[in-house]
């Protein structure tokens, strides 16, 4: 038998069924009054940015400007699912039998959904959009490094008018009121985004819990392939973006870029990148980088720390990646850029596809063939050519492979949040 310890766990679960039970509030609302209630959240969110930029680059780090970019990104994800609420049509279909047979899409019901420091009001809105769309009610676990405008916003979703218990916001520590939502037998389905090994913890708790729906957004390795027809200078802006807006990719570009991005006080106006998110992800940073240059990678620029207080890494490049290194193989999730060199398509290709990961990959290249040949052929759910990180609401977002299960973003994302009725009609 499972005990859930988390009292606050409980609470808010036991709010978010009563706000599904069937006659609520929610559960009477049009499809489009869902719809509704969510372009009024994107409203809120919008008149606020200022004072939730400040608060989110107060929490993480980033630079206000990142975190103005990111709460745009919100809105739009907002306004993008308020739109799509009433557009989730199931289907008449000729069945045998005589039957008259439809379908109908379900909210799946109660959802626990758990993200982490990254991006943490964007991965709230990826998360409760869809959700809510659907007709879901929801219970979100902030990662406990940045629980702050996940507050705020839930706060902001009461004064847009969603019915008591519907959003539910828990703070908490992830083996603590995330494993017990994780266990949670109210729980219908746990959405999460977050490393891998946490992955496979919500997979064991969905199995040996209640068989709740799960998807997963889990980490990446990404390749940048840059050909060699390729616009040089627009392969350097595209790799350079591609790995400096903290994700982890590996890449290639020269070194000057890294050079003259301005490290520092996330609410100086000309400051590029902030300092990572805290003590023990900074010391992981640091440690990849000399184990880089222990295995021999040559360190173009960068790779210590800058100054004595706070978490700031200086921009870093290696060159002379080769595919063993521990560089090359693991996520760095820092400011941290390998180059490495390869001689074609077809091999660059099987290189690209020999890893655990599938996010994403990019190609910058003017041949059309060949960008078609790598996007049909990489192993990984986006495929950027001639651009990186180019992530829209309208169009999913995912990973194959160790990378995850199911699709953020697009109608993909809110059908992960429906369950599929038959129902069949004896004529
Ligand atoms: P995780 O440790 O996976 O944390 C993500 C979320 O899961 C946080 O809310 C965390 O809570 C929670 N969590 C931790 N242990 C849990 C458990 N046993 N049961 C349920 N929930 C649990 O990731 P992180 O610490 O943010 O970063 C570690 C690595 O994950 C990174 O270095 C990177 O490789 C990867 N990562 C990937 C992504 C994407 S978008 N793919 C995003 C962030 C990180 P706490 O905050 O309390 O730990």
């Amino acid at each position: 038998m499972l005990i859930v310890l988390n009292e606050d766990v409980d609470i808010a679960v036991a709010a978010a069924k009563a706000a599904f039970k069937r006659g609520s509030e929610w559960r009477k609302l049009d499809a489009s009054a869902r719809g509704l209630l969510l372009l009024k959240l994107a409203n809120l969110i919008q008149r606020d940015v200022d004072y939730l930029s400040k608060l989110e680059s107060l929490d993480n780090g980033k630079t206000v400007a990142d975190s103005v970019f990111d709460i745009g990104c919100a809105v739009d994800t907002f306004r993008y699912y308020a739109g799509i609420a009433d557009k989730s049509c199931g289907r008449t279909i000729p069945a045998d039998a005589g039957l008259f047979s439809m379908t109908r899409r379900e909210p799946v019901g109660v959802v626990g959904q758990i993200i982490p420091w990254n991006y943490p009001i964007l991965m709230l809105a990826w998360k409760w959009a869809p959700a809510l769309a659907a007709g879901c009610t929801v219970v979100l676990k902030p990662a406990e490094l940045t629980p702050l405008t996940a507050l705020a916003v839930a706060a902001l979703a009461k004064e847009a008018g969603f019915p008591k218990g519907v959003v539910n916001v828990v703070p908490g520590y992830g083996p603590v009121a995330g494993q017990a939502l994780t266990l949670h037998n109210d729980i219908d389905k746990i959405a999460f985004t977050g490393s891998t090994v946490v992955g496979r913890l919500i997979l064991e708790g969905a199995a040996k819990s209640n068989i709740k729906r799960i998807s997963l957004e889990l980490g990446g390795k990404s390749p940048l392939v840059v050909m060699n027809d390729a616009n040089i200078d627009e392969a350097v802006e595209i790799a350079h973006n591609a790995i400096f807006a903290n994700h982890g990719q590996n890449c290639c570009a020269a070194t000057q870029m890294a050079q003259k991005r301005k490290v520092g006080d996330p609410f100086d106006e000309t400051t590029q990148q902030g300092p990572q998110i805290g003590e023990i992800h900074f010391n992981k940073v640091l440690r990849l980088v000399n184990t880089g240059v222990k295995e021999g990678a040559k360190l173009q620029t960068g790779g210590s720390r800058i100054g004595k207080e706070g978490y700031f890494i200086e921009p870093t490049v290696f060159s002379d990646v080769s595919d063993d290194m521990t560089i090359a193989k693991e996520e760095i999730f820092g400011p941290v850029q390998t180059i490495l060199k390869f001689n074609t398509l077809d091999e660059v290709i099987e290189r690209a596809n020999n890893t655990t990961y599938g996010l994403a990959a990019g190609i910058v290249t003017q041949n059309i063939n060949d960008a078609l040949v790598f996007s049909q052929a990489v192993q990984a759910g986006s495929v950027w050519v001639n651009c990186y990180d180019a992530v829209v609401p309208q169009a999913p977002f995912g990973g194959y492979k160790q990378s995850g299960i199911g699709r953020e973003l697009g109608e993909e994302a809110m059908k992960e949040y429906l369950e599929v009725k038959t129902i069949s009609i004896k004529l």
